[in-house]
């Protein structure tokens, strides 16, 4: 007789006691926080990796003969490590830790970008961007005479590429890899090698991507990847830039004091070594340490089980919105990371967030810094339910009865 091997069930509710928050309760009902593509709940772990860090470690980096500094600098450049082997980057001198995925992308646009842009350029962009994906690039194309370029998006919020758009001209490509306001996930690999063929360098927006997948740099082929350590379970105010050593090597700091040099005289000053050349001043080295934890914990977890839950938590919520009625989901895509993005006809989306909110249920609602998609589907903000792996099938169902009172109130 066979045995089937089969993987044991995914425990969410044993993972659930790992998060603090989610024990909580608002307005006298449980918690059901659906807004994790803003923020991610933190695990003990990270709580109390950042506490032992501040009452055991607490010194600054790099800087210090004495023991704690020494311990700090161990902290600090040990979450390098982990964000690097995380990444499957090539070498830790590629990953340099900044506030987010905002930070990350102006790095680029100041010290990458702006200084090989000439008049008539374009930089390449998606309509699903995020504005931090569009925002660095018009400053800086605006400063140089070049415009900005835009792979459409059709009704389902998947990307009409073409590789036309790719031009002698283009000097980058960035583009999200899952989109915060539709929750597509886009074909980072395919997307990355069309460039790469026209010698054309990729940034990929990973902030939405981290959380639901395992990202490696070196298979996706991409020049820079950036993502938050807020969105992948870490702190708020630590975010990763990674970036190919002979890209970074050849660029110029991106701010300037402690830290970034070798030399300071008044006449000249020179640079530190990659990563630190990018890392002015002290950094947020608790922020680092959390994301460290973060990483481990993750990673002690398994990947494709978690996986398969949030497929399981994304299929039973468009299922269920889909069946509200006047409810519309606004992103279709075949390839979604896990959240529903809606509106409710006759219900502003403001209205929806708030009764939502009475019963407990944490949901975005607005134009999710993603204007340029509000535009595409002709609405001025939406609502947005959006996933972890330690949400429930009976969150699910708490969203869609939740709904079922605006219908009520709205009737
Ligand atoms: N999106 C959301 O609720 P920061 O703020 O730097 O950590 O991340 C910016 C950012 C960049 N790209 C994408 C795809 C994002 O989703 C975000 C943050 C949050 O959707 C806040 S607007």
């Amino acid at each position: 007789m066979h045995r089937t091997l089969a993987r044991p069930a995914f425990d969410v509710e044993t993972v659930r006691k790992d998060f603090p928050i989610l024990q909580g309760h608002v307005w006298c009902k449980p918690l059901v926080y659906l807004d994790n593509a803003a923020t991610s709940q933190k695990p003990r772990a990270v709580l109390e990796a950042v506490d032992r860090y501040y009452r055991e470690h607490n010194s600054n980096v790099h800087r210090g003969v004495h023991w704690l500094s020494g311990a700090a600098t161990k902290d600090y450049e040990g979450a390098r490590d982990k964000v690097r082997a995380w990444l499957n980057a090539a070498g830790r001198e590629e990953i340099v830790f900044t506030r987010g995925t905002t930070e990350s992308i102006n790095l680029v646009a100041r010290s990458f970008l702006r200084p090989r842009l000439k008049p008539g350029d374009e930089v390449l962009v998606t309509e699903m961007e995020h504005h931090s994906n569009i925002v660095p690039w018009q400053i800086v194309c605006g400063e140089a005479g070049a415009k900005l370029s835009v792979v459409p998006i059709d009704d389902r919020g998947e990307l009409l590429f073409d590789e036309k758009l790719l031009t002698p001209r283009t000097r980058l490509f960035a583009f999200v890899h899952a989109s915060n306001a539709l929750g597509t996930l886009n074909p980072a690999k395919d997307l990355v090698r069309a460039a790469r063929a026209r010698g054309i360098p990729t940034l990929v927006d990973g902030a939405q991507a981290v959380p639901h997948m395992r990202v490696d740099v070196r298979d996706l082929g991409c020049d820079f990847y950036a993502f938050s350590g807020h969105k992948l379970f870490g702190p708020t105010g630590i975010g990763v830039l990674y970036g190919r050593k002979e890209l970074l090597d050849a660029m110029p700091p991106y701010q300037g004091g402690g830290e970034m040099i070798r030399r300071v005289t008044f006449e000249k000053t020179t640079w530190n070594d990659i990563p630190y050349k990018f890392e002015a001043g002290t950094p947020d080295i608790a922020g680092a340490v959390g994301l460290g934890a973060a990483l481990d914990y993750l990673g002690a977890l398994d990947a494709e089980a978690l996986h398969d839950h949030e497929a399981t938590l994304l299929a039973r919520a468009t299922e269920a919105l889909s069946a509200v009625r006047g409810l519309r989901i606004l992103g279709t895509a075949r390839r979604k990371v896990s959240l529903v993005t809606f509106d409710l006809e006759g219900v502003h989306p403001h209205d929806i967030g708030q009764i939502l909110d009475q019963e407990g249920v944490a949901v975005r609602t607005g134009h999710h810094c993603a204007q340029p998609v509000m535009d595409r589907f002709g609405v001025p903000a939406t609502a947005r339910a959006s996933f972890a792996f330690y949400n429930t099938l009976a969150e699910v169902d708490a969203l869609v009865a939740a709904l079922g009172k605006v219908r009520e109130l709205f009737a």
